[in-house]
């Protein structure tokens, strides 16, 4: 089996699920992780990651890959501060080379990463999971960003990419990022993965970029990584094997245009890492996350896990947002992030993966 099944991890005493929990999961063998106490910009220590790296080796995980080390405003906006903030980001990748990563997943989203109305929303047989109701999603960023901080201080848990000291800063930020056009923001893109290239060329790691959850400018602020086409362009535009993506189908098709199965199709060689996750349309432009079964909602899981093992891929995958489940809620895990639908998840995807691979087998 090529294909590596991971699973997003946020450290210990960080996250409520622990590494002997994510063992008793049949073919997780790939840890997810980062320093999630570190600031976009600042360097990420040797002695730091070693010893998270050593954690997940002492339980015979690998730790190669790391989601995110998240890129600095100044750098997407494009501020002369910018050369410093990519020499520590090479700084960073250069020091991650040397415990073993292979990939690194971030994202290139002004001032916000994922965004959701409800982190709790009833499915409709008891679970619970993220939904996004569009008309909440207009003009008005401070309640959005509210009702989020709201939740992560009341519980005292950290999102990755809502950090609350930048978030304090929103109104300084949106008007930073005003002038940023999306042509901009491409260049600012191209600028900053020319110039960690050589550190990605010394040590082997690919980067790997998240597609823009939701997949659409929000707020007024642009977003690149939205469809097809926009892989297309990043891809050609630094044309190297180690300027990759993270082929999220959750983000992706949450434009239900957006066929994920096509996009893993074309660009397999260029996906070294992948995030699944099904999402159920609502008529009116609503979406909520729903579990990874094909029929549970409308992204093509199967087509996807099909288009990748078709093409002998051998990327790493990880379950992404679950939903909560049983006793899973607000406070008892961070949302999407509990530990049953994503077990469940791992299971249904390598259930498939099993299955073709069989086929395939009893080709031959
Ligand atoms: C993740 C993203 O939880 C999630 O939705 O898939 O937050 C992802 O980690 C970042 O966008 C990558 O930088
Ligand atoms: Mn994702």
């Amino acid at each position: 089996m090529p294909m590596k099944m991971g699973w997003r991890w946020y450290g210990e005493g960080n996250d409520p699920i622990s590494l002997a929990d994510i063992k008793q999961i049949p073919g997780v063998t790939s840890i997810v992780w980062a320093l999630h106490h570190k600031m976009p910009g600042e360097i990420w220590e040797e002695e730091e990651i070693k010893e998270v790296v050593d954690q997940i080796h002492s339980y015979g995980f690998d730790a190669e890959v790391v989601e995110s080390v998240n890129v600095h405003d100044d750098i997407k906006i494009g501020l002369d501060t910018r050369d410093g903030l990519i020499e520590n980001y090479k700084t960073c990748i250069r020091n991650l080379g040397k415990y073993g990563v292979k990939v690194i997943c971030y994202n290139f989203m002004p001032v916000f990463d994922w965004t959701r109305t409800d982190l709790f929303h009833p499915v409709g047989d008891g679970s619970t999971a993220l939904f996004y109701e569009k008309d909440k999603i207009k003009d008005d960023y401070k309640s959005m960003a509210e009702y989020i901080l709201n939740f992560t201080e009341k519980y005292n848990m950290t999102f990755p990419g809502w950090e609350p000291e930048r978030m304090a800063r929103l109104d300084e930020l949106f008007k930073a990022y005003a002038p940023v056009t999306k042509d901009m923001l491409w260049e600012n893109l191209k600028y900053f993965l020319e110039g960690v290239l050589p550190a990605l060329e010394e040590t082997g790691i690919k980067m790997a970029i998240h597609m823009d959850d939701p997949p659409w400018d929000i707020f007024g602020l642009p977003r690149l990584m939205v469809d097809e086409k926009a892989c297309d362009k990043l891809l050609k535009m630094v044309d190297s094997p180690y300027n990759c993506l993270t082929l999220c189908t959750g983000s992706l098709n949450a434009n239900p245009n957006n066929n994920c199965a096509e996009i893993a199709r074309k660009h397999h060689d260029r996906i070294a890492f992948a995030h699944i996750r099904n999402i159920h349309h609502f008529p009116n432009g609503d979406f909520s996350e729903a579990a990874h079964r094909d029929c549970c909602g409308e992204t093509g899981i199967i087509d996807v896990l099909r288009a990748l093992h078709d093409s002998g891929w051998e990327g790493y995958i990880r379950p992404d947002h679950g939903r909560q489940l049983w006793e899973e809620g607000p406070g008892v895990c961070r949302p999407g992030y509990g530990k049953y639908d994503r077990a469940l998840g791992t299971q249904y995807m390598l259930g498939v993966w099993d299955l073709l691979d069989k086929l395939d087998g009893e080709k031959k």
